[in-house]
């Protein structure tokens, strides 16, 4: 065959506790695999105040986070591993702007739009870089399994 090499790409995808709740999960799950992601590992969980400060350090100066920190423990989120050729900036464009007010006029089809409500309550996060995937990825799942060795017992 012709086949080219595709680079494969991970990110992180997490449907927040809006998106839980409001039972967006299955359309948001539709529109990943129609959009040619593969979702490689899944797991739902509930962060309290402590893991979401680490998962948003970036942030911690900011006004909104302590509101930020609230939302994202208010509820179990959905955190998956999205693989496709390109994939951080694919998830991005597809769950739309921040604001999720402002996504429902400037980009009517994208996630955010769907099931978002406004600046804060967006529905879905995507990982800004494939250095933030690496990381955000471990916080969820752990390191990357390491080689193992096997060796007898002496
Ligand atoms: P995310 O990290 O969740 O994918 O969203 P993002 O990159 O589009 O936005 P970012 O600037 O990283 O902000 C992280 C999350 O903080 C909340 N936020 N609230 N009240 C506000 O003005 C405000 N600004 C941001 C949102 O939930 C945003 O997704
Ligand atoms: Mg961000």
């Amino acid at each position: 065959c012709r086949c080219e090499a595709v680079e494969m790409e991970r990110t992180l995808a997490m449907i927040k506790p809006d998106g839980l709740s409001g039972k967006y999960t299955e359309a948001i799950k539709e529109v990943i695999l129609d959009s040619g992601f593969h979702i490689v590992k899944e797991t739902e969980v509930q962060l309290d105040a402590e893991r979401a400060s680490v998962f948003y350090a970036e942030h911690s100066q900011r006004s909104f986070f302590d509101s930020l920190v609230k939302y994202i423990t208010s509820g179990p989120v959905l955190a998956m591993v999205l693989e496709r050729p390109d994939a951080v900036a694919q998830w991005r464009t597809l769950i739309g702007p921040t604001d999720a007010k402002k996504a429902k006029t400037s980009h009517p089809n994208s996630i955010r739009a769907m099931c978002g409500l406004d600046s804060e309550k967006n529905c879905v996060h995507g990982s800004d870089s494939p250095e933030s995937a690496d990381r955000e990825i471990s916080f969820f799942f752990g390191e990357a399994e390491s080689v193992t060795v096997e060796h007898d017992e002496l």
